[in-house]
């Protein structure tokens, strides 16, 4: 808890350390009720920050000292200050060796950030700033050391003991303790560092590397769950595999150890050698794990094990260059996802959620650039803009510069600052550097925040032949930026003639054609460019594969878009077109139901989506994704002011229209799937994944009939699937549907069944925090009470209360603000425990100004009870009063 008003730390006051630490040695005594941490560091004064011999200041937070000494000579309470968060004390010399013991108490920490304990066994969780609650240290990526270190702690109770690097040695103690010794011989930053003791059984592979070195791989695991891990360590193996081939990296140590723990605030952890998962994104099981969860796992162990290169050999100089690793880690792990699955599928997925949450996101209190310039709490950075926005900037500088020299650009730069901590204009230079290819203007990207418009005008000329567009791009004021300069927007584009061909492609001043489809770099803020042999006027396919992060606007007619679902080459474009359809139609169904009309549904989306259902030769993932009307968290997004009910109205209303005109297709494409279900053998591969999506979605139209036929074949499928992905599907149709005892039934046989699967009963708890039926808040409020649930658990915080404050629009957002009131109170209750959960669990709130102002007043008024709620961690703090700003 802060005792003072957080500062803002500030990227324009970064300083080289004035001392760094060359060696690491450290000591942990695990106890039951306290932790022993012996700490030695081999200093020196670094060379390059200038000259004299400041006072050193070490970063430590919650720890008792013990003693303190400088070269073997014991400090006294005069020779050192100890404050809240540093200890600063006067070396005597260039070069000297720091010797701390403080005391811990990882068994109450519920923070999960330094050392604690997870159902019984002892983790670390250092980024970002964690390492300072575990000793006194420079706790900056910039200071990097070679770490060794030795664990002891009762055997039998924690016969595992793990850290960084490799074991070089271990031993009894008398009195039933052991210990074990780590090195890594890689230079890293504290907040690298990594540390496990518990009962954990492993499973055990290898891999041999391209340079024929061999590697062991483990996967560490409490032993009910020791069946669960077959998945992930096939996700590392392909992981490691295609770095080699696709980056050119390989791996380093002759051990990678992963490490599954039960609370953990987000989804994995790349230490050195260690990483550190939420066992939702390692453990997987076709009983208990969906099609989606297996692909969270592969593509989480693969972002963590590239981090190997693009964030532990080469690191950030500090936390405003997050990015720097994050960005790139996910455009990585996203090609990769790419390549083990459908492309354009993982692209509308990835899409989808940029557009949802990361617009928002940008557009509202807490937007800040790709690189930020200030922050209070640097928790509270581990954004959608960082991660997402990130990977795309990523993703147009290798659209931008081609494949080859992209992949020349990250030779350079692996090459260049191998085991250095450095910034993202490095990145940059590096690119530049290997294509020649001039990136300064293209810098915005990581400068300016908001999301830019990009609108474009078409003309024809039918007697010269001609056919131009006009983008005119503009970017919406964002907190602290009121004017922004014009970005680099790189917008992939192809012409299609009336017969669906894609025309030859001649910019005017271009010798001859030269392709289909071509990467428009737009650059002023108003930009034309003409085709010329242009025959007939053509229809434009803008921004394939969504090309870059804009909002992208073209008069479309409602017949184009049913035109360019059907033709365009671009598998994305074709999906694209689709959901602009619907967004028109679902629009249109708004406003009737704001004026209180009868809702009529423009019978061309029932035709669009008849066809692609109709259409046997089309990729059943793809047809799940057309079949997705947009969601209520887009559609809001969408809007100038979002009308809460009446978009889950029209949608609801839309949902209702396609289930009546489409049930007999519908019903057979069902049929299909399951019976193929049925006769197969669960495998988490890309066909069998989209035949289950496209089974699922079928059934949760064919539900809306309420149909006894319906329910009897939602039954069938909730009782004899054997797999989670199907079951879990048909109970959450059960569960938004009206048939209450068999919903009940259900649902508790399901709980019944899998009670003592914690991963498992967090779907449990989503499905039903979701749903949209009245009560939603009575419903999770009572679940609250559930032996299953705990505050403690951020898995269970974000199944439960994540669940319904993000996907349970109508019920979150309820007139009377019980919705908000609740969420408030959960805030309130977590900020004690665990800061950065809470301070997570309130980005719902921070989005008042989207509704109708009876909400935003509510909506504030919540805001306003947090902040005077009393002693606010300093994530709290940061984001209500900038919400409320
Ligand atoms: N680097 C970690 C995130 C750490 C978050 C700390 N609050 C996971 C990842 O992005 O791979
Ligand atoms: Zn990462």
């Amino acid at each position: 808890m802060r005792s003072e008003q957080p500062k803002t730390v500030y990227l324009k006051d970064y300083r080289a350390p004035d001392y760094l630490i060359d060696e690491t040695h450290l000591t942990f005594e695990l106890f039951e009720d306290h932790t022993l941490v012996h700490a030695q560091l081999v200093m020196r004064r670094n060379p390059a920050a200038g000259s004299g011999l400041p006072p050193l200041v070490l970063d430590g937070q919650q720890l008792e000292l013990l003693s303190l000494a400088v070269d073997d000579v014991p400090l006294g309470e005069g020779d050192y200050q100890l404050g809240d968060s540093h200890l600063t004390l006067q070396p005597p010399r260039d070069e000297f060796v720091i010797d701390s013991s403080v005391r811990i108490h990882p068994e109450s920490n519920t923070a999960l950030e330094g050392l604690y304990k997870s159902s019984g066994m002892f983790c670390t969780q250092c980024e970002a700033e964690g390492f300072r609650k575990i000793t006194f240290y420079l706790d900056r990526p910039d200071v990097m050391s070679k770490f060794t270190t030795t664990l002891s702690a009762v055997q039998k109770d924690y016969p595992v003991l793990l850290s960084n690097g490799n074991p070089i040695a271990s031993g009894q103690e008398e009195d039933g303790r052991h210990w074990a010794t780590w090195q890594d011989p890689f230079m890293k930053p504290a907040y690298l560092f990594a540390l496990v003791a518990g009962d954990l059984w492993c499973i055990e592979d290898s891999f041999r590397t391209m340079s024929g070195r061999d590697v062991a791989l483990r996967i560490y695991v409490e032993p009910e769950n020791i069946g669960k891990l077959q998945h992930g360590m096939d996700s590392l193996k392909k992981s490691m595999k295609w770095d080699e081939e696709v980056y050119g990296r390989e791996y380093d140590l002759d051990i990678f150890m992963i490490v599954a723990v039960n609370d953990f605030n987000m989804g994995a952890m790349e230490n050195k050698g260690l990483n550190i998962f939420n066992s939702s994104c390692v453990l997987a099981h076709p009983e208990t794990a969906t099609d989606a969860a297996h692909q969270r796992v592969e593509a989480v162990v693969a972002h963590e094990y590239f981090h190997n290169w693009s964030g532990n050999r080469v690191t950030c100089r500090d936390w405003f260059q997050l990015s720097l690793k994050e960005g790139f880690t996910v455009f990585r792990d996203a090609e990769f996802s790419a390549d083990m699955n459908s492309r354009t599928v993982k692209r509308i997925e990835d899409v989808a959620f940029l557009r949802t949450q990361q617009f928002a996101e940008d557009g509202g209190p807490m937007a800040h650039p790709v690189r930020p310039d200030a922050y209070m709490e640097i928790s509270n950075f581990y954004t959608l803009t960082i991660y997402e926005k990130g990977a795309e900037v990523l993703r147009m500088i290798h659209t931008l510069l081609g494949a080859e020299a992209f992949r020349q650009g990250s030779d350079l730069y692996f090459d260049r600052h191998d085991g250095q901590a450095v910034t993202c204009d490095d990145f940059i230079k590096a690119m530049e550097d290997a294509s020649g290819v001039d990136l300064a203007q293209f810098k915005r990207w990581y400068t300016q925040s908001g999301t830019p418009r990009l609108a474009v005008e078409e003309a024809y000329d039918p007697v010269a032949h001609t056919y131009s567009l006009t983008f005119r791009q503009s970017c919406p004021p964002t907190p602290g930026q009121e004017h922004k300069e014009p970005f680099v927007i790189p917008v992939a584009m192809g012409l299609l003639d009336a017969h669906g061909n894609e025309l030859p492609l001649r910019l005017a001043g271009e010798d001859a054609a030269d392709g289909t489809s071509r990467v428009l770099a737009v650059s002023a803020a108003e930009q034309r460019f003409t085709f010329v042999d242009v025959a007939h006027k053509p229809l434009p396919s803008l921004l394939r594969g969504f090309s870059a992060p804009v909002k992208l606007s073209f008069p479309y007619s409602r017949d184009q878009l049913m035109f360019l679902m059907q033709h365009d080459s671009d598998g994305f474009n074709r999906w694209e077109a689709g959901q602009q359809l619907s967004v028109q139609v679902l629009q249109e169904l708004v406003d009737q139901h704001q004026r209180d009309e009868a809702l009529s549904l423009d019978p061309r989306l029932i035709a669009a989506l008849r066809s692609v259902l109709a259409d046997e030769s089309l990729d059943a993932a793809m047809v799940a994704e057309m079949l997705s009307l947009p969601a209520e968290a887009y559609l809001a997004e969408l809007s100038e002011v979002a009308d809460v009910d009446a978009i889950h109205a029209a949608r609801e209303f839309a949902r209702r229209e396609i289930s009546r005109e489409l049930f007999d297709l519908l019903w057979a494409r069902y049929q299909t799937c399951r019976e193929a279900s049925r006769t197969t053998p669960y495998a988490a591969d890309a066909a069998q994944i989209a035949r289950r999506s496209l089974q699922n979605i079928a059934l949760s139209y064919l539900a809306l009939a309420a149909s006894d036929e319906v329910v009897d074949v939602c039954e069938e499928q909730f009782e004899h699937a054997d797999n989670m992905t199907e079951r879990l599907a048909a109970l959450a149709v059960l569960v938004n549907s009206p048939f209450e005892a068999e919903k009940a039934n259900a649902l508790a046989k399901f709980a019944d069944y899998f009670k003592d699967d914690a991963l498992v009963m967090d779907q449990w708890f989503s499905v039903q925090a979701g749903s949209p039926l009245p009560g939603g808040l009575e419903r999770v409020e009572a679940l609250m009470h559930h032996p299953a649930f705990t505050l403690k658990n951020p898995n269970k915080v974000r199944a439960l209360i994540g669940a319904f404050a993000n996907q349970n629009h109508v019920n979150f957002h309820r007139l009377d603000g019980a919705g908000y009131r609740f969420l408030a109170d959960q805030v309130i209750a977590l900020n004690a425990l665990n800061p950065q959960i809470a301070s997570r669990l309130l980005t719902p709130l921070t989005r008042w100004r989207k509704f109708d102002s009876a909400r935003q007043a509510l909506m504030r008024g919540e805001l306003e009870r947090i902040l005077a709620s009393g002693e606010l961690s300093s994530d709290v703090f940061e984001v209500v009063s900038k919400s409320l700003a």
